[in-house]
């Protein structure tokens, strides 16, 4: 049908084209545009509307391809290699002397939270495994709250057998629990111990209630400054649902002034942070290069151009050195997926959708001539992209990927469109509904399978099918991934225009003020963890620890980039992304 296109750029919406949030005004023209829709749906119409196209009205980037290429670190190259193993050496023989167990879990416990665990696999399995085996029965554990908070953590995170019957002593002693009180340092390893507590174990959701509490109560007047800042932190987002890496550049701080702190670990932690940095700038310059060539640049205005924050998440399942190609791969996808999105959400008629998502499902390259223009750029990135990583893999491997790639890529568009055909119809679902559709529309079951097929060698048949047929571990990774992002995102769209999401869903179910219902989406984001968590525990789980661990890192990155209730990846964290990727850290 022959119309007039208005395009709306961000230009146009006047001094708040500077803001990175999203105006009002636009809704203003989401009305226009649906009024149209509605009137020659019903045959109605006769003369030409114009369509009126929304943009999501987004900043540029933060850094360009010149500022990317023109990064150089100090830590590439043999130059600091050599000190880093040497540093690692001595790391390795301190390990080896710490003889009590409780010495033994906090070493531990700071090579983890200062990103350098990854070192010491074999070592910390070993002193683990011992641990395990040990008798703690006895006065000194059942004494120490941070003790036994500690253990529990740390054998669970691993994969032991515990049991939360480790707490009986603390949690069914009355007098004991008033002196408790005082202990905020076992108050809150027992806090962070509770998030990796499973589904049915009461006693420990009790703990984790218990300990919340008192940590919010006291949180202020704490005199321990260091301590102070623990808790904070820790009320903020727990251990548990954070990103190791980011962990890291925060911990070292704190690390630097706790009374146990030594200094070869320290630096060796330094060192190795800055290491891996230059190393993810190497590959951002790659990234940037294909960006440069792949980005639709004013082709495609109304949308993200978001490369910085898409290789956050590529970092954030994955920053291990040997899985660059997990971490490029995964960029890129996020990268082109977010940009379909904006055309799903923001830019795309219903009928401009409906036949895109026909012509992906055809996966037919001569199928592209019967899109709009801007349609077809957007078809031919995402087919390369696919056909590129199934050619990688064949050539590496010998091994067929590109069915369940493309399977899983049409899947999520063909969701996306339920979801706009949902909002330009005005239709409201239950948040039942809701998440049933946008588990797979919030990207988890994609980024799953590529995540599986870019960090294994070799890759199993088997595993490739278990993952794409969305195992529970997958479908609960993605419904709190999903949860996150509305928790983020959510005032934003709405004032963009879409279909309501989780909150408002809920809110709608129940009648419930946003205030409640925020709260109940971050009670039922620990349900869902707990559950997640579980499935990794089954005895035969056919999907390795590794691999499940990248799905939980998954689900972590979507806390740190959400948690503070804005959208962290539309609006980019400056002050975040330069200490993680520009910025080295100073060693003296
Ligand atoms: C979500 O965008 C987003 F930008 C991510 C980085 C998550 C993974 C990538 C996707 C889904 P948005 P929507 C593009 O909040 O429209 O716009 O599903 O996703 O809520
Ligand atoms: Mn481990
Ligand atoms: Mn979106
Ligand atoms: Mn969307
Ligand atoms: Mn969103």
């Amino acid at each position: 049908a022959a119309s007039t296109i208005v395009h709306i750029s961000p230009l146009t919406i006047g001094s708040q084209s500077t803001l990175p949030r999203l105006t009002p005004g636009i809704t203003k023209s989401v009305t226009a545009c649906k009024s149209v829709l509605i009137r020659s749906s019903m045959g109605i119409s006769v003369t030409p509307e114009p369509i009126i196209r929304r943009s999501g009205n987004y900043q540029p980037c933060m850094w360009d391809n010149k500022f990317l290429q023109s990064l150089k670190s100090d830590y590439t190259g043999e130059g600091s290699k050599e000190p880093a193993s040497e540093l690692k050496e001595v790391v390795r023989f301190m390990f080896k002397n710490v003889v009590e167990p409780l010495d033994q879990l906090e070493f531990i416990d700071h090579l983890q939270r200062l990103g350098v665990a990854y070192h010491f696999f074999d070592e910390i399995e070993r002193a683990l495994k011992k641990i395990h085996s040990d008798d703690t029965n006895n006065d000194k554990w059942e004494r120490n709250l941070h003790a036994t908070a500690l253990r529990f953590r740390l054998l669970r995170e691993h994969g032991y057998d515990v049991s939360q019957e480790d707490f009986k002593g603390f949690t069914e002693n009355e007098r004991f629990k008033e002196s408790l009180d005082e202990d905020v340092k076992g108050i809150l390893s027992l806090y962070e111990a509770s998030y990796y507590s499973i589904e049915g174990e009461s006693l420990m959701e009790d703990a984790c209630c218990f300990a919340s509490e008192i940590l919010k109560e006291r949180v202020n007047s704490i005199d321990d400054v260091d301590l102070s800042m623990r808790v904070k932190h820790a009320l903020e987002l727990p251990l548990q649902w954070r990103i190791p890496r980011f962990e890291a550049r925060w911990y070292m701080d704190i690390y630097e002034r706790s009374g146990d702190m030594i200094p070869e670990v320290l630096k060796f932690a330094k060192l190795d942070f800055n290491i891996l940095q230059a190393l993810n700038q190497e590959e951002l310059k790659d990234l940037s290069r294909w960006w440069n060539k792949t980005s639709p640049g004013d082709k495609l205005e109304f949308a993200r151009d978001r490369l910085a924050a898409s290789f956050l998440w590529g970092v954030g399942i994955t920053s291990e050195p040997q899985h660059g190609y997990c971490r490029l791969q995964i960029t890129k996808a996020i990268q082109i997926i977010s940009v379909i999105d904006d055309v799903y959400d923001v830019y795309g008629t219903v009928d401009e959708l409906e036949l895109f998502t026909k012509v992906i499902e055809r996966w037919d390259i001569t199928a592209m001539s019967e899109l709009p223009d801007y349609m077809k750029i957007c078809f031919l990135s995402l087919y390369n992209f696919i056909n590129e990583m199934a050619f990688d893999i064949l050539k590496e491997q010998n091994v067929d990927v590109l069915a369940p790639l493309r399977r899983t890529a049409i899947n999520l568009l063909k969701h996306y469109l339920v979801e706009a055909q949902w909002y330009h119809s005005g239709y409201k679902p239950s948040l039942e509904e809701y998440l049933n559709n946008a588990s797979t529309t919030i990207s988890g079951p994609v980024i799953a399978l590529q995540s599986y097929i870019c960090t294994s060698n070799p890759i199993k048949k088997e595993s490739i099918e278990f993952i794409e047929k969305i195992p529970d571990i997958v479908r609960l990774a993605s419904e709190i991934f999903r949860l996150a992002d509305d928790y983020g995102t959510s005032s934003d769209e709405l004032a963009r225009g879409d279909v309501p999401k989780s909150i408002q869903c809920y809110m709608s179910d129940t009648g419930v003020s946003e205030q409640v219902a925020r709260k109940y989406m971050k009670e039922l984001m620990k349900k869902k963890w707990a559950k997640l968590i579980q499935c990794r525990y089954s005895k035969d789980y056919p999907l390795s620890w590794q691999f499940v661990e990248i799905i939980l890192n998954l689900v972590r990155t979507s806390h740190c980039v959400y948690n503070a209730g804005n959208d962290g990846f539309g609006v980019e964290d400056e002050e975040a992304l330069f200490s993680l990727f520009i910025d080295p850290i100073d060693i003296d």
